[in-house]
């Protein structure tokens, strides 16, 4: 309880103080048998000693200082909260009444009003007393309350602070998780509104970026092995090497202790502001499990002053002062003589299980030589005022209010009537007012500013804990993060300046699954995370090509590719044709030419034996004409073999259409003309002349005619609907076949139609007439050779219609081939047969069916 105001004429106000001198309640064994008392307290915390005795360097700042307040003294009255709720709402209490002069803590100067309180440390303790002091409208300002709730100017109407507001924090830790591709993260808060606030605002913000969270563990309030150890556990457990901590140091410390316990190495820790420059966190014989932590700290400033006023404290300066001497005490470990405070003391049970600080009270006395320069102590640390500064900045929040308060001019006040609140005498509400339009400099030149929700201006820097030459921890500012008018702004000066644990120069990874590769695909494992994942292979046809990035699908590739083995590439598909140069190929090509060869040795066998009687017992430009014809039909194979392009495509049916018509329609003049013959052969002499040119010319008219039907219906065929060349991808997915779309299976009906009612008539009337008396059995070789031409078109027709690709083709020129050859061979071979080797037989008795009797 520290108290105390200057001496002199002026009138006095007080501001209270609430800090965390010491960092527990030592629990009370009995509490029924006996009156309550309010607990002691137990290990004393030179750091928040550091921030009381800022707060009252700073009152004595503002009372020395003549633009503030010139006519007022400011006195304090601190109150220690033990880091605890109980004692918290004990102290605001006795602010609030003034009473109980009897407890430890009173308000020394009875009679000087209370404005303003600072405090109370943690947030959860700023919660509890904010509740109690808001019913008055009392104002409070904290200095390390940060929690975001306390902006909710519903709950907490009188409260203000000089510390941002946490949720920019959070932000801040998020955009650092993203800015180093950090994906998979544990989660540490202490259990209290600053830890849960702040990591429930860290994931909501996280995980809206995909980022995932492996574990959520929380450090106990009260000291318990077990709970820590089960955060232990889950630390060692996960496969996350970036761990966020929300917590006070003072509750992360036994956690600390533990890790170190128990080796866990190689995670980057993530600290909050609350213990990133703690030295109760870093210490150097912690480096090696936390070395290379960043964190954010709120703005420093090195006040003027502050560490001779440190310096200056001494238990002789005031007897009754038993903080002083429990500093004193604890700090050079000796007892002050006659003095009864037993407070440097620590019943806790450490992690590692033995007690520790059974040292009550140390057998050496203190002489009060002890020289406070020669020790290394938190307390006179002021190379990291953060916390100190805020608080230096809280003081002078209420002393600039309580100057604008009494700088207020009559007749332009904010009270009703434009009046003023007197300094003298003002109620609390009003001096709030003042509060929440404070605006000032300090000597940093940093403009304290607090908005309507009591915040102020969020600016961190970001700290990174490096080893120096001394072999201490050293804090450096790698970055800042600020929070701009529109948005948020992070700056890492240089990625190369910052320590990581892993001992490289980059940052770890963390991961749960590493990025599917090029060629597969993200796929979602049900009831884990989403950044746990498997890796597909992506389908035939779909590739994925990105690295870097998780996908979650294959792309298809465009029509013309296909994908490749690895699946990272859509590769163009292979063309599928009946190629010359394959072996199918080259054998109906050859078996083309070889028929046309055949039918060239047939032309000239004729031409040289026309004079013979079996040749000229037949019209010979008929015979001309189907042999023309079959060497066309037998030759169209070479448009069907070789890469199909329009031209080849659009021509290759129709002449084969015509080869057939005209052949077919030289048969049926054939035919027909025998039919008549045996007619004629019953006709007198004179009229067989005539019969005869007749005949021919009958023959001519029925070729030109069904030729011309025929030609009529292949370019109605080719300029209504021609063929084309069409990819063919619905039956392979890898190849892409080429081949002819006939365009109108209709008109390409017609056509082959009319051959086959040609053919049909041909075999008809063979047919009648293989039975008649002719040269040489021409009817029953023409009826053979029909027959010839219609099994091997009918078996075409399902062989065609199961084939796949480019045998499709192969099995038409087969057709072609086949028939062709049939009616070659059944036509002319019997013929050329007689001709070239039983010449004795082609004579003209022989042929004109006179000598049957020798044929059968
Ligand atoms: N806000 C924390 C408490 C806290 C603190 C600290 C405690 C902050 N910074 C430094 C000890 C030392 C930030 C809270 O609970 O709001």
């Amino acid at each position: 309880d520290l108290r105390g105001f200057m001496e002199s004429e002026n009138h006095m106000l007080i501001i209270g103080g609430m800090f965390p001198i010491h960092f527990r309640t030592i629990p009370e064994k009995e509490p029924t048998t006996s009156e309550p008392v309010s607990p002691k307290c137990e290990g004393f915390n030179f750091r928040g000693f550091r921030w009381a005795r800022a707060m009252i360097h700073a009152v004595q700042e503002v009372n020395n200082r003549l633009d503030i307040l010139p006519n007022i003294t400011l006195g304090y009255h601190i109150y220690d909260t033990c880091f605890t709720t109980s004692k918290t709402v004990e102290g605001t209490l006795a602010y609030l009444t003034g009473q109980n002069e009897t407890m430890p803590n009173f308000r020394c100067s009875a009679g000087a009003p209370l404005v303003a309180v600072i405090g109370a440390g943690g947030s959860t303790l700023t919660i509890a007393s904010s509740r109690i002091v808001g019913l008055y409208y009392f104002p409070e300002v904290g200095y390390a309350s940060s929690c975001s709730v306390l902006s909710d100017k519903y709950q907490f109407p009188s409260f203000l602070r000089t510390i941002p507001n946490d949720n920019h924090q959070s932000l801040a830790m998020a955009e650092l998780v993203r800015h180093f591709g950090w994906v998979w993260i544990g989660t540490i808060a202490a259990d209290d509104d600053y830890g849960k606030y702040g990591i429930k605002y860290f994931k909501q913000n996280v995980e809206k970026s995909g980022i995932c969270i492996a574990f959520s563990e929380t450090i106990p309030k009260i000291y318990s092995r077990e709970k820590i150890l089960e955060v232990v556990e889950a630390i060692k457990e996960s496969t996350a090497n970036i761990i966020v901590v929300y917590s006070s140091d003072i509750d992360l410390s036994p956690l600390m202790e533990a890790i170190a316990h128990n080796n866990i190495t190689g995670k980057t820790w993530i600290a909050s502001e609350a213990w990133v420059t703690s030295a109760l966190i870093a210490k150097p014989e912690y480096f090696s499990f936390l070395g290379g932590t960043i964190g954010f700290g709120v703005r420093r400033g090195d006040i003027p002053g502050l560490k001779d006023f440190l310096l200056d404290v001494h238990p002789d300066n005031d007897a009754r002062d038993d903080l002083t001497i429990e500093f004193w005490q604890t700090a050079f470990n000796c007892t002050w003589p006659n003095s009864s405070i037993p407070y440097n003391t620590d019943f806790r049970i450490n992690v590692t299980g033995r007690e520790s600080g059974v040292h009550p009270v140390s057998d050496q006395l203190c002489t009060g030589k002890e020289k406070l320069e020669d020790i290394k102590n938190t307390y006179l640390d002021v190379s990291e005022l953060r916390i100190t500064y805020n608080v230096y900045k809280a003081v002078f929040t209420v002393a600039h209010a309580l100057n604008n308060l009494d700088t207020c001019v009559e007749g332009n006040g904010p009270f009703p009537k434009n009046s003023c609140a007197i300094i003298y005498d003002f109620e609390p509400w009003q001096l709030m007012y003042y509060l929440k339009n404070v605006k000032f400099t300090t000597f940093d030149n940093e403009l304290v500013k607090i908005d309507d929700n009591g915040d102020v201006y969020a600016s961190y820097d970001i700290i990174n804990w490096q080893l120096n030459e001394t072999g201490e921890i050293s804090f450096v500012k790698i970055g800042i993060y600020n929070d701009t008018k529109d948005g948020h702004e992070m700056k890492i000066y240089n990625n190369d300046s910052i320590f990581w644990n892993t001992g490289t120069l980059k940052p770890p990874r963390s991961v749960c699954t590493e990025n599917c590769q090029p060629g597969t695909r993200k796929g979602i494992r049900h009831g884990v995370p989403a950044c746990c994942f498997v890796c597909i292979p992506c389908a035939d046809g779909e590739i994925s090509n990105e690295t870097g990035t998780a996908q979650k699908e294959c792309f298809p590739c465009p029509d013309d590719y296909w994908s490749n083995t690895l699946k990272n590439e859509c590769v163009l598909k292979e063309v599928e044709f009946l190629a010359y140069d394959e072996a199918l190929g080259t054998t109906l090509v050859a078996l083309s030419l070889f028929g046309a060869c055949i039918v060239l040795s047939v032309i000239i066998v004729y031409r040289m034996y026309r004079d013979t009687a079996l040749v000229k017992a037949n019209n010979q430009e008929l015979s001309f004409l189907i042999q023309l014809s079959l060497a066309i039909t037998l030759l169209t194979s070479f448009l069907f073999v070789g890469k199909p392009e329009e031209w080849s495509c659009q021509i290759r049916q129709v002449t084969l259409a015509l080869g057939f018509s005209l052949c077919l329609s030289c048969i049926l003049g054939k035919t027909i003309a025998l039919l008549l013959t045996y007619r004629g052969s019953k006709l007198k002499a004179a009229e067989k002349h005539d019969h005869i040119s007749m005949k021919s010319r009958h023959q001519k008219l029925l070729v030109l005619i069904s030729l011309i039907t025929e030609v009529c219906i292949c370019t109605a065929y080719l300029t209504c609907i021609p063929p084309y060349v069409y990819k063919n991808m619905e039956f392979q997915n890898v190849k892409i076949i080429l081949e002819c779309n006939e365009g109108s299976i209709e008109f390409l009906c017609t056509m082959f139609g009319f051959d086959v009612f040609l053919a049909v008539l041909c075999f008809i009337t063979a047919f009648i007439a293989r039975k008649l008396p002719d040269n040489f059995n021409e009817a029953k070789f023409i009826t053979f050779g029909m027959l010839v031409f219609f099994i091997v078109w009918i078996s075409f027709v399902p062989a065609y219609l199961s084939t796949r690709g480019k045998f499709k083709v192969a099995v038409e020129i087969f057709a072609i081939l086949a028939s062709s050859f049939g009616l070659l061979g059944c036509i002319f071979l019997p013929k050329c047969y007689i001709i070239l080797l039983k010449p004795e037989r082609n004579t003209e008795e022989i042929i004109s069916g006179k000598a049957t009797t020798n044929d059968k």
